[in-house]
């Protein structure tokens, strides 16, 4: 039978990247265990339901767990191969510590069943040397097994690290699609890794050692905030300037070697706006770009603040739509999203004017509570507000067509509406008219 030489997997963590793996995985055939400490999400995954959005994420779980492949509990039990997806947050130091806490606990949680033979593989982002040390505390619980470049001769276990790479909104695609870096502790750990990560995913698949895995993650990510960095230090000196900094980026672009990012209300999620950090914490001395582009992002915030508050101060009149509170376009994710804090500021400052037109939401978060700010669909914003100020680019906010817009003040922060007159245009008039 197909099924009797296929390993069984465990995936401990079952969120944003943990419970998509899981369900790839177990679509393939393998019989999946996933361990995650939310007994509401235990339960919920074990109904056949999702407990986070994602693209045709519902119909593959109630699918998985209906065929008996995916089956979700709180602790980890025994399995061929181990995938540990849990958070690296930092801790609340100020300073960007990497807090490797919750990858250590699974790590030891992980080593109480391993037997001879396993793969244990991390695919949280982590600081260079995260797969070493959680080899070593793997290493502690377990003194009875040899563990990869710590005994002569072959090890019991492979240990790797396997970033994922995929795009929220995109990620059953990407999961199966991208390519992966497979980095082992020894190449022996890569080659066993890879064996399996073969099974399911259809991009190339490129072994390395896993210090280079790891660095190679925080790399991709840092090389997107430079190069978005770039692009928002480029809005604020061309609106400076009172230039439009989309016209001169459309033509700057019409190079053969140029590429720049667009501009926006700062970098948001989980990933770009953490991982650098991983780097600069890892090099504090060989990373002023990197922590310069993490300052320039940041202040972007900030930037988008006091430009929105000086056009709102400048029309007492006119009643404010802030158009999205998602960290990017056509998502439902609003954690670490420099819309919502664009416009939960506006609504302490301007209380009852503002109105958050934002389509993915069912309410507003609860930093709204008490501000006087009411949220409202796209239409009745057209109608009732002199100020559109644009924070996100889902396209239901790009479909709008100028004639419904052409009486607005409009501060448009992602450059969705090319025909509409440039910000500080917009700002100057009225500093003149005033
Ligand atoms: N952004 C801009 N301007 C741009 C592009 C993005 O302001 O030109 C902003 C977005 O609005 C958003 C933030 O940057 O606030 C991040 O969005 P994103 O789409 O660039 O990336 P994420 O955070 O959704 O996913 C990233 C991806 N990494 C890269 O593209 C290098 C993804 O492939 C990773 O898997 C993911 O991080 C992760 O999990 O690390």
């Amino acid at each position: 039978m197909r099924g009797e030489n296929l390993p069984t997997v465990s995936v401990i963590g079952l969120g944003y990247i943990g419970l998509p793996t899981a369900a790839v995985i177990a679509r393939s055939g393998m019989r999946v265990h996933g361990v995650d400490v939310s007994e509401a999400v235990v339960d919920t995954i074990n109904r056949g339901e999702i407990h986070i959005e994602e693209v045709d994420l519902d119909g593959l779980v109630h699918g998985v767990v209906q065929r008996g492949l995916l089956r979700a509990g709180t602790s980890v039990e025994p399995a061929d191969v181990f995938v540990i997806a849990v958070p690296t947050p930092f801790h609340k130091d100020g300073q960007h510590t990497p807090d490797l806490s919750y990858v250590l606990a699974a790590a030891r949680d992980v080593a109480k069943v391993l037997k001879p033979g396993d793969t244990v593989i991390l695919e949280s982002t982590s600081p260079v040397g995260t797969t070493e040390q959680m080899r070593d505390a793997i290493a502690a619980v377990r003194p009875d097994l040899n563990l990869p470049g710590l005994c002569e001769g072959t090890p019991d276990l492979a240990i790797a690290y396997c970033p994922e790479r995929v795009l929220p909104g995109r990620i059953l695609e990407e999961l199966i699609n991208n390519d992966r870096s497979i980095g082992g502790i020894t190449p022996r750990c890569a080659r066993k890794a890879l064996a399996f990560y073969k099974r399911f995913v259809r991009g190339e698949c490129v072994t390395t050692d896993a210090r280079s895995a790891e660095m190679t993650k925080l790399v991709e990510n840092a090389y997107r905030d430079v190069n978005i960095a770039f692009a928002n230090e480029l809005s604020i000196v061309a609106d400076s300037m009172g230039l439009d900094v989309w016209e001169v980026i459309r033509l700057a672009n019409r190079h053969p070697r140029v590429n720049i990012l667009s501009p926006g209300p700062g970098v948001g999620g989980h990933c770009i706006a953490v991982d650098p950090w991983f780097i600069v914490h890892g090099a504090p001395q060989e990373t002023p770009l990197i922590r310069t582009a993490r300052g320039v992002n940041d202040g972007k915030i900030h930037h988008v603040i006091a430009r929105a508050a000086e056009l709102i101060e400048a029309n007492p009149q006119a009643k404010v739509a802030c158009l999205g509170l998602a960290f990017k376009a056509n998502i439902d994710d609003f954690r670490e999203s420099p819309a919502r804090l664009v416009s939960a500021t506006l609504a302490r400052r301007f209380r009852e004017r503002i109105h958050i037109v934002e389509p993915y939401a069912a309410q507003l978060p609860r930093e709204f509570e008490g501000t006087g700010a009411r949220q409202i669909d796209i239409d009745t914003a057209l109608e009732d507000c002199g100020i559109l100020i644009v924070l996100v680019d889902h396209d239901v906010f790009k479909s709008v067509p100028f004639a419904e817009r052409d009486d607005k003040l409009v501060y448009d922060t992602r450059g969705i509406w090319p025909d509409q007159p440039a910000t500080p245009d917009v700002v100057k008039v009225l500093k003149l008219a005033g």
